[in-house]
């Protein structure tokens, strides 16, 4: 009876190794199908295995993240990116409906490498909205995901890295499964913006984020998605030197109490919006009822207090 119940698990552990999980196959841009991106635009890994070290290089572009792709994406900035997620080959099913979670996008400036360092800027992000999961719509959606080029993007060259994180065994430290895929994009028109959030995954993304370390099973109604808070498109951070300018007004007022504080509202941050950290430059205030809680030496996060 044990032995079989062994044989049991064992089975459905192999199962959903090789039949749940899923990659991003293929890219629509403006409804226009770019066709099969396996190794032509997308850096793909060699099998839809998630990863789930997040101190190895693999965080940032999965596995043969370094493996240039021969062409591009053409999109003009402003346009609507549809991602295609699926198991082994285009058509083929989703991902398993136990894997429940969050699907992350970010940007960098184009690079050979890997994807390691402080380099990427989140563009769009979607957890848990009216209790359905981003993974759930995906389903619904044959797969597809859509998420917008921001139009004040300069041109040229970049890569885009979007994940799925499976969160069926988020309930432990360590078990959450991340699915990055990074598609290497010519971006035309646009304007002046640089992405400038230097996020690095390592170090970024701990284990222990509230985001990350999730129980599923909970019944919960909200989920902190992790990462920075979206890039606003801007590369020249109005909300930064407003805030700047409040705190520092405030604080050296000293005894005759009138520092002007000209910040605005705009320069405090949402709850479980990042706050800190080393090579952070955003607002640091968090808004009432939240903390600033740092979650290593790179990343910080305001939390209820
Ligand atoms: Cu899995």
């Amino acid at each position: 009876m044990l032995f079989k119940a062994t044989v049991l698990a064992t089975a459905a552990g192999l199962l959903s190794t090789v039949n749940a999980h899923a990659t991003i196959r293929g890219v629509w841009v403006n409804g226009q199908d770019q066709g099969d991106g396996q190794n032509k635009y997308i850096r793909s890994p060699p099998n839809n295995d998630p990863v789930k070290t997040l101190t190895g290089s693999a965080i940032s572009c999965n596995v043969n993240g370094g493996r240039v792709a021969p062409q591009f994406v053409t999109a003009p900035a402003g346009a609507t990116i549809s991602t295609e997620w699926q198991h082994n080959t285009r058509g083929d099913d989703i991902i398993d409906s136990s894997h429940m979670g969050p699907v992350i996008t970010y940007i960098a400036k184009y690079t050979t490498g890997d994807g390691s360092g402080a380099i990427w800027s989140k563009i769009d992000q979607s957890g848990l909205n009216g209790g359905t999961w981003a993974v759930k719509n995906v389903i619904n959606n044959k797969g597809k995901y859509d998420f917008q080029i921001p139009s004040s993007l300069a041109a040229g060259k970049y890569l885009v890295r979007q994940e799925i994180i499976a969160l069926h065994e988020g309930n432990n430290i360590g078990g959450a499964q991340f699915y990055p895929s990074c598609i290497q994009f010519d971006i035309t028109g646009g304007g002046s913006a640089t992405p400038n959030q230097n996020y690095n995954f390592v170090g970024g993304y701990s284990p222990t984020d509230p985001g990350i370390h999730f129980n599923l099973y909970a019944g919960a109604t909200s989920y902190p998605i992790p990462g920075p808070a979206v890039w606003n498109g801007s590369s020249s951070g109005g909300n930064n030197g407003g805030n700047t300018g409040g705190n520092t007004g405030g604080n050296t007022g000293g005894g005759s109490g009138s520092g002007s504080g000209s910040g605005s509202g705009s320069g405090t941050v949402a709850m479980y919006g990042q706050c800190g950290g080393q090579t952070y430059t955003g607002p640091t205030a968090c808004v009432s009822g939240g903390t600033c809680k740092a979650s290593n030496e790179y990343y910080s996060q305001c939390v209820p207090s």
